[in-house]
């Protein structure tokens, strides 16, 4: 296990973790700094980089190296396929789209990047990805076929067999922008399931949604769009104040 995974560990051990998003074919470098040290007086556990579309080469390296300049929070890659991939992140989620119908998504790109990984010492951690629906830009792009909102028991399955596959972390996508969250009853009984880590993310915008996400049994919250879309630099802030809020006041 590398630092990164180590520190996820770690955090977990005394509360639940709170995940921000950038996209940086949305968010210019210069946005992507400022957000990011506000992210780190807030009390934002990571950075995560990455998204479907033009999240690469310049652009996704200029937006990694630019936050690594102006927080200290670990910057964690979320890699749309292979050309996600930045030497300037500190880790990869090394992630397998296990309910895609297109191989591409499920081991290919992992395939034609595992390399690039090792070469630049990037620390992969491996991770099973599941889409729900509506799924948004994300499940259209990668063939999925996004798991039914109310069939928890097929999200269960998938992301147990992840577990037995050997990835370390669990990620409920409901896609970026989804109206709605991933449903609380599925959260749950995924996470009466698995015993790695549960991510969700996708729709969660506000310290009620953030709040209900952790009851229902996240680990981790992700949001992108709430501060990618705020308006401004305050209010981001703000709105990322409440949603912390809604995540540490659940305890573990
Ligand atoms: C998308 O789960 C993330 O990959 C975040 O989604 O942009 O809706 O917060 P939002």
């Amino acid at each position: 296990i590398g630092k990164v995974e180590s520190y996820i560990h770690e955090k977990l051990e005394k509360e639940k973790l709170h995940f921000v998003l950038l996209d940086p074919d949305d968010v210019s470098p210069d946005l992507a700094s400022k957000l990011a040290q506000m992210s780190e007086e807030v009390g934002v556990d990571a950075i995560m980089v990455g998204g479907s579309t033009g999240a690469e080469g310049e652009v996704l390296d200029g937006v990694v190296r630019r936050i690594k300049e102006s927080s200290n929070l670990p910057v964690i890659l979320f890699p749309g396929s292979h050309g996600g991939i930045s030497k300037y992140a500190d880790a990869i989620f090394f992630m397998s789209l296990l309910n895609s119908t297109n191989p591409f998504f499920i081991t290919g790109a992992q395939a034609l990047g595992a390399f690039t990984v090792k070469r630049y010492g990037i620390e992969p951690i491996p991770m099973a990805y599941l889409i729900i629906e509506p799924g948004e830009t994300v499940g259209w792009v990668s063939d999925a076929k996004p798991i039914p909102r109310y069939k928890p028991k097929i999200a269960a399955a998938y992301a147990l067999a992840g577990q037995y596959m050997g990835m370390r972390l669990v990620y409920l996508e409901a896609g970026s922008g989804a109206p709605e969250h991933v449903p609380s009853e599925m959260i749950g009984v995924v996470k009466t399931v698995v015993e790695v880590p549960l991510i969700v993310g996708g729709g969660i915008r506000s310290y009620k949604d953030a709040k209900e996400v952790v009851k229902s049994g996240a680990d981790i919250i992700v949001t992108g769009t709430a501060i990618e879309k705020a308006g401004s630099l305050e209010e981001a802030r703000k709105r990322l104040e409440s949603i912390i809020r809604g995540v540490k006041e659940i305890k573990k």
